[in-house]
């Protein structure tokens, strides 16, 4: 990103982190407690800013902070959850909350913040936002089920794995750009363009979060390298693995994932094959024709310092380490 954008974006940051902290502080102590261990932590808030963002190109006649940081809130509470599903111990470099607080205290936790994020949406007034908001809640959640449903499916397509990666992941995107845009009341051409934007580098970024838990250090990301495959998680760079073995191979590697034995030195072979088949950069290149039709979404918008940080947004996508 240039360092104007960065200078653009520091301001709106600064602007999220503010309201995200603000907010919080009125829940009682425990909550408030977990919500800010998630929230303040340092994601990269990219989610409010393409709200922000969205919402600027279309107009400047309302405050769209908050309904971008109920964007986030239903992210944090996601994550919160996600990592208890996952049994993960650390996130971006820190201890997860459930093993400071405990999964129950965790988990109502990320309701409070739920609830929270739905009643800051609420505040605008436009029964379609909360609509927008209800839905962006309901895929995300259904797209986790999806997920763990097909834990250790040695046989899941590639269909398969791009409708669970829209759900989790995707939908999140394209909604927090179409609230941007209804929070201004964009004509639905403009909303919907802004949508599929959101959608397309959703993939994308999902598709690199895949690719990167294999290929990246923990140093970067915070995270152990290879834990989707510890878990039975069946992503891109997997599934295209699993796709050059013999079925009976393959056999032996659902076996392994549905007994949840799959032995270190069987994790290691599969990591070591992953990486240096380039399946990891195969996932990569494939965030980028994500990243390509995402541009095009664009086209029909009218040129504007909003639409050229948005691309930039969309560049940052593929190429982030972390
Ligand atoms: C409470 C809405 C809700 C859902 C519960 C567990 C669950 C259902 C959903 C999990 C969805 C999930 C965690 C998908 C992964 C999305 C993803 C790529 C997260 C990482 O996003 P970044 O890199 O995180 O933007 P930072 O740390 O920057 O905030």
């Amino acid at each position: 990103m240039t360092d104007v954008v960065k200078i653009y974006l520091k301001k709106d940051i600064s602007s999220i982190n503010t309201f995200l902290k603000t907010n919080t502080n009125s829940f009682s102590p425990l909550v408030k407690e977990i919500t800010q261990h998630i929230l303040l932590s340092g994601g990269k808030r990219v989610r409010p800013l393409l709200t922000l963002l969205c919402a600027r190109i279309q107009g400047k006649t309302k405050d769209s902070i908050p309904l971008a940081c109920s964007l986030e809130m239903i992210h944090a509470a996601s994550l919160l959850h996600d990592d208890i599903l996952d049994d993960s111990n650390m996130r971006r470099k820190n201890p997860t909350a459930h093993t400071i607080f405990g999964n129950n205290a965790t988990i109502l936790a990320g309701d409070a913040l739920l609830a929270r994020a739905s009643r800051i949406a609420a505040e605008y007034n436009n029964a379609y936002i909360v609509k927008l908001f209800a839905s962006a809640v309901e895929d995300t959640a259904s797209g986790a089920i999806d997920e763990m449903y097909h834990t250790g499916d040695a046989e899941l397509t590639e269909k398969e794995y791009y409708e669970i990666i829209i759900g989790k992941t995707a939908k999140l995107f394209e909604f927090s750009c179409r609230m941007g845009a209804c929070c201004e009341n964009a004509p639905i051409e403009i909303e919907d363009a802004l949508g599929n934007f959101g959608l397309n580098i959703g993939i994308a970024f999902q598709l690199v979060d895949d690719s990167l838990d294999y290929a990246s250090s923990s140093e970067d990301t915070g995270k152990p390298i290879g834990g989707d495959l510890r878990e039975g998680k069946m992503t891109l760079p997997l599934i295209l693995y699993l796709q050059t073995r013999e079925k009976s191979e393959r056999k032996a590697i659902k076996k392994a994932f549905t007994e949840k034995n799959l032995s270190a030195q069987m994790q290691e072979e599969i990591i070591y094959n992953i990486t240096h088949a380039d399946f990891t950069q195969t996932t990569r290149n494939t965030a980028k024709q994500y990243i390509e039709k995402a541009t095009q979404n664009l086209n029909s918008i009218a040129d504007c310092k909003e639409k050229e940080i948005l691309l930039q947004i969309a560049q940052y996508v593929i190429a982030r380490i972390n």
